[in-house]
């Protein structure tokens, strides 16, 4: 009788155990690499790695995400350059920056989005010099991401793609729900999981606002990437059992319960959804650190291109 209890326990842990996909430490993991591949470089009498990130405004969020940034390049042992732009900076002041930038000897550089609302995007990104563009976002890199040339890879699906293939989540001939169709995260985060590549080979479907049956098509996949900048929209009810989980989502929402005032909520509802699935990435601690992770691989890769 107590050798059935004792099973009938250990058959329900095993249908519960959950996989949490750990940003923070995957991250902690690529930075000690990046940093041994930075060693090697200085002790070969080359210039260490050089990012510049550029931010335009005092949007708090931002801020947060460029200091977490400059703080990483000081860990990997990268030199790095803080661009501080007040938000009443013109189009044309950011350009001279941007052209200053083209022709400094920074290996790597990004303009931390969104920009103040007079500032066309479009116009910024196609003045970055694609070769230092270690966002992936000018145009030709996006163009070369699609046509899987060699480029840097836009850093959020990057980051997504190394925790599923550092995590060993299969994704060949898998179903994966893309949720969302942003420049940065929904648009090439379906292409590269369509490629015939490893992580890859998914078969993909992109839902969206307009979509109709949503529940319908998310509950079928294997794999999920929620990025729709809602806060907790996904729910249990809308994911299979033991599929896995990316929430991409990052929202600062006052909170009573916390000292900051403030507390951070993805798209996914984690309480619930973690209950069902295979694996989940947390907010924070899941997609954030990868971001950063793998901005700091693509400005080593841009400046091992210089050597
Ligand atoms: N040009 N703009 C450009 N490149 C990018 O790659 C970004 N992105 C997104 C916003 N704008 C950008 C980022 O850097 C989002 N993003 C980003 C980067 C880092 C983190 C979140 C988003 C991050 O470190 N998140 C932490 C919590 C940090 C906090 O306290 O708020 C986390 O654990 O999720």
């Amino acid at each position: 009788m107590y050798y059935k209890v004792c099973i009938a326990l250990n058959y329900n842990f095993e249908l519960k155990k959950m996989v949490l996909i750990d940003g923070k430490e995957t991250s902690n993991q690529i930075k000690e690499e990046i940093a041994v591949e930075v060693t090697q470089i200085v002790a070969s009498g080359n210039k260490a790695p050089h990012l510049a990130a550029v931010l335009v405004g005092e949007d708090g969020a931002s801020q947060t995400y460029v200091n977490a940034k400059v703080k990483a390049c000081e860990k990997v042992g990268f030199e790095s350059t803080l661009v501080q732009m007040s938000s009443t900076t013109s189009e044309t002041e950011l350009l001279t920056k941007i052209d200053e930038l083209n022709n400094s000897d920074v290996d790597g550089y990004i303009v931390q989005l969104p920009l103040p609302k007079h500032i066309d995007e479009h116009k910024v990104l196609l003045a970055i010099d694609p070769i230092k563009d270690v966002d992936g976002f000018h145009p030709e890199n996006v163009g070369r991401m699609a046509l899987g040339l060699p480029t840097y890879l836009p850093a959020t699906p990057y980051g997504i793609l190394m925790m599923l293939e550092r995590y060993n989540i299969e994704t060949e001939g898998k179903s994966c729900v893309v949720m969302g169709r942003s420049h940065i995260v929904g648009s090439p985060m379906s292409i590269l999981m369509s490629r015939n590549t490893n992580p890859g080979n998914s078969t993909v479907t992109m839902v969206h606002s307009r979509t109709k049956n949503l529940k319908e098509i998310t509950t079928q996949a294997d794999i999920l990437i929620v990025g729709i900048g809602k806060p907790e929209f996904v729910t249990a009810d809308m994911v299979k059992e033991g599929a896995t989980v990316i929430d991409v989502g990052i929202h600062r929402l006052p909170s009573e319960l916390t000292r900051s005032g403030f507390k951070l909520f993805g798209d996914v509802k984690f309480d619930e959804v973690s209950e069902k699935c295979h694996a989940i990435s947390p907010v924070p601690g899941g997609v954030g650190p990868m971001t950063i992770a793998s901005l700091l691989k693509n400005t080593l890769i841009a400046a091992q291109r210089r050597e």
